[in-house]
C-alpha cells in the first residue's frame, strides 16, 4: 500500500478537536451534519451527534433530539432531513415541497420526504445515561426529555413497522437508497438498475461536487438521475407512505436498517421499563425486535453466513459482500456459533484484517470483493460511525473484546486531527468533506 504521511494527535488534543468541531459546526438550533457539505440536520447523524454532544452538555444533546422531533410528521415518521436557514445542499426544501405535498409533513421546519435508520432510541439511551450520571439539573433534564421523547420514538417506529413491511415479515424496506444512509452501496446497484428516469425529470444542479476533494469521492450523475427521479415519483405521490412502497421503483428489505430497527425497539423498551411506560407498547417493542431481528438471521447466505438485502420489486437475494452483511452482530437473533464465525469473518482477512489496510477500522465493502474502490463514498472507504455502532451494540452483546479492538483500530485511523466523513482504506487519507460532525461525536464517545 502506498504510504502517507499522517500526523498523530495524543488523546488529549483529539478530544478537544472534536469538542471544537462539534461547536463550530452549531447554529445553536441544530449541529449541522458538516460545515459546507451538509449545512442542515441528518436524521441518524443527529442521533450520532447526540451522543457527543452528550459528553459535553446534557442539555445540549437534549436540545437536538428536541430540534429533530420538531421536524417529525404527523404520521410518526422522522424526515431523513431537517433544513436549516442555510444553502449550499441539494436537493434543498425547493425540491422537496413536503410542506405543500404532503399532508403529514409540519410545515415549518421544512423537511425532506424519507428517512434514515432509527437509530435516535441509542441516543436518547446515552442522554438519560449521561443525566443519571451528572448533576442533578442535568438528571431532571434527561428525564424530562426521556418523558417528552419516548412517546415520539414510539410513534416513529410504529410508522416503520406499519409502513415499511411490505413482505410482512419484520424485514424493514427503504423506497430510496438514501434512507439506507448508504447512498451508492453496490447493495443497491441491481436495485437501482430497475429505476429508469423518466424524460420529463426536472433539471437540476448538484451542488456537492466543489466540496470533496475530487469528485471521484461522490457519487456518479447517472446515479444522481436515479436519486431525483425517486424524489420526482414520491412527489407525485403525496409522499403518502404506503402509495410510495405500492408503486415507487425501487423497494428493497434492508437488513442493516432491520438490525437498526430491533435493536433500537429493545433499547425502547430498555428505556421505557425503566420510566414506567404502558406495558402494552414496551411488550409491543419486545417483539417488533425480536420479529425484526429474526427477520435479518433469516436472511443469512448459506455460501458466506452473511446477512442479505432483498430487492421486493426483482423478487431476488442481494448478496454483495458489504458491511451491512454483518447486521446480525448489531441486533443478535443467530445462534452462539453463528454468530462467532460472523466476529472471526470480519476480524478476519477479507474484512478488517486484510494485509492491506492501513488500520483495522470497518471498511464499506470487503478489500477482497471485485467492487471495492477505496476512495468511493460507500463502496469500499471506512466511515468511523459505521464501525462505532458495531462496537456499541457489540459491547451490549458481551463482545468486548472485538469492540476494544475495532475501537483502538479506528482511534489509530482519525488520530490525524481532520474528523472525516469516511477514510482511505489502503492508506488512512482523510475523504469527502472534513469536519463532519457525527466522526468527531463518536471519536469523544470513544475516548469517554
Ligand atoms: C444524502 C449526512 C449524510 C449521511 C448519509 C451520507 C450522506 C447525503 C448526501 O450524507 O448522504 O442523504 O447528500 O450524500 O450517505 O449517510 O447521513 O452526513
Amino acid at each position: 500500500a502506498p504510504h502517507v504521511h499522517r500526523p498523530h494527535l495524543g488523546t488529549a488534543e483529539l478530544a478537544s478537536g472534536a469538542a471544537w468541531v462539534l461547536a463550530g459546526n452549531d447554529t445553536g438550533r441544530m449541529v449541522t451534519a458538516s460545515p459546507r457539505l451538509y449545512p442542515h440536520m441528518w436524521s441518524w447523524d443527529a442521533a450520532f451527534i447526540m451522543v457527543g454532544l452528550a459528553r459535553i452538555s446534557v442539555d445540549r444533546a437534549a436540545r437536538e433530539m428536541e430540534t429533530l422531533l420538531g421536524g417529525q410528521w404527523s404520521d410518526g415518521m422522522i424526515p431523513h432531513i431537517v433544513f436549516s436557514d442555510g444553502t449550499g445542499y441539494f436537493p434543498g426544501p425547493e425540491r422537496w415541497e413536503t410542506g405543500r405535498l404532503s399532508t403529514a409533513a409540519p410545515g415549518t421546519p421544512a423537511t425532506s420526504g424519507i428517512c434514515q435508520p432509527p437509530v435516535h432510541a441509542i441516543a436518547l439511551r446515552t442522554i438519560v445515561d449521561a443525566g443519571r450520571r451528572g448533576s442533578a439539573a442535568d438528571n431532571r433534564r434527561a428525564e424530562e426529555l426521556l418523558a417528552t421523547a419516548w412517546p415520539r420514538l414510539f410513534a416513529w417506529h410504529r410508522w416503520l413497522a406499519t409502513h415499511r413491511d411490505p413482505l410482512g415479515t419484520g424485514l424493514v424496506a427503504i423506497t430510496h437508497g438514501w434512507e439506507s444512509g448508504m447512498d451508492n452501496s453496490p447493495r443497491w446497484d441491481s436495485a437501482y438498475s430497475g429505476v429508469r428516469p423518466g424524460t420529463d425529470l426536472t433539471p437540476y444542479t448538484r451542488k456537492d461536487l466543489d466540496k470533496v476533494g475530487d469528485e471521484g469521492e461522490r457519487p456518479t450523475d447517472a446515479e444522481y438521475d436515479r436519486y431525483m427521479w425517486l424524489i420526482e415519483e414520491m412527489r407525485r405521490a403525496g409522499y403518502r407512505p404506503d402509495e410510495v412502497a405500492r408503486n415507487g421503483s425501487f423497494l428493497v428489505g434492508d437488513v442493516f436498517m432491520t438490525a437498526a430497527f430491533a435493536l433500537a425497539c429493545d433499547v425502547l423498551a430498555d428505556l421505557g421499563e425503566e420510566s414506567d411506560r404502558s406495558p402494552e407498547q414496551v411488550a409491543t417493542l419486545r417483539s417488533w425486535a425480536a420479529r425484526s431481528g429474526a427477520a435479518v438471521a433469516a436472511t443469512r447466505d448459506p455460501a458466506t453466513g452473511l446477512a442479505r438485502d432483498f430487492d421486493v420489486r426483482a423478487d431476488r437475494w442481494i448478496a454483495t459482500p458489504t458491511i451491512a452483511g454483518f447486521s446480525s452482530l448489531l441486533c443478535g437473533g443467530v445462534t452462539p456459533e453463528e454468530r462467532a464465525s460472523l466476529v472471526a469473518a470480519l476480524e478476519g482477512p477479507d474484512w478488517a484484517g486484510h494485509p492491506h489496510l492501513a488500520t483495522g477500522a470497518l471498511p464499506t465493502v470487503s478489500p477482497s470483493a471485485a467492487g471495492f474502490l477505496p476512495k468511493q463514498y460507500w463502496r469500499g472507504p471506512q466511515w468511523p460511525v459505521i464501525s462505532w455502532l458495531f462496537t456499541w451494540a457489540m459491547r451490549r452483546q458481551g463482545l468486548h473484546d472485538s469492540a476494544a479492538g475495532i475501537r483502538a483500530e479506528c482511534l489509530r485511523l482519525v488520530s490525524d486531527g481532520t474528523f472525516a466523513e469516511y477514510y482511505h482504506p489502503l492508506t488512512g487519507a482523510p475523504l469527502g468533506s472534513l469536519s463532519q460532525s457525527w466522526t468527531a461525536a463518536v471519536v469523544l464517545d470513544w475516548l469517554n
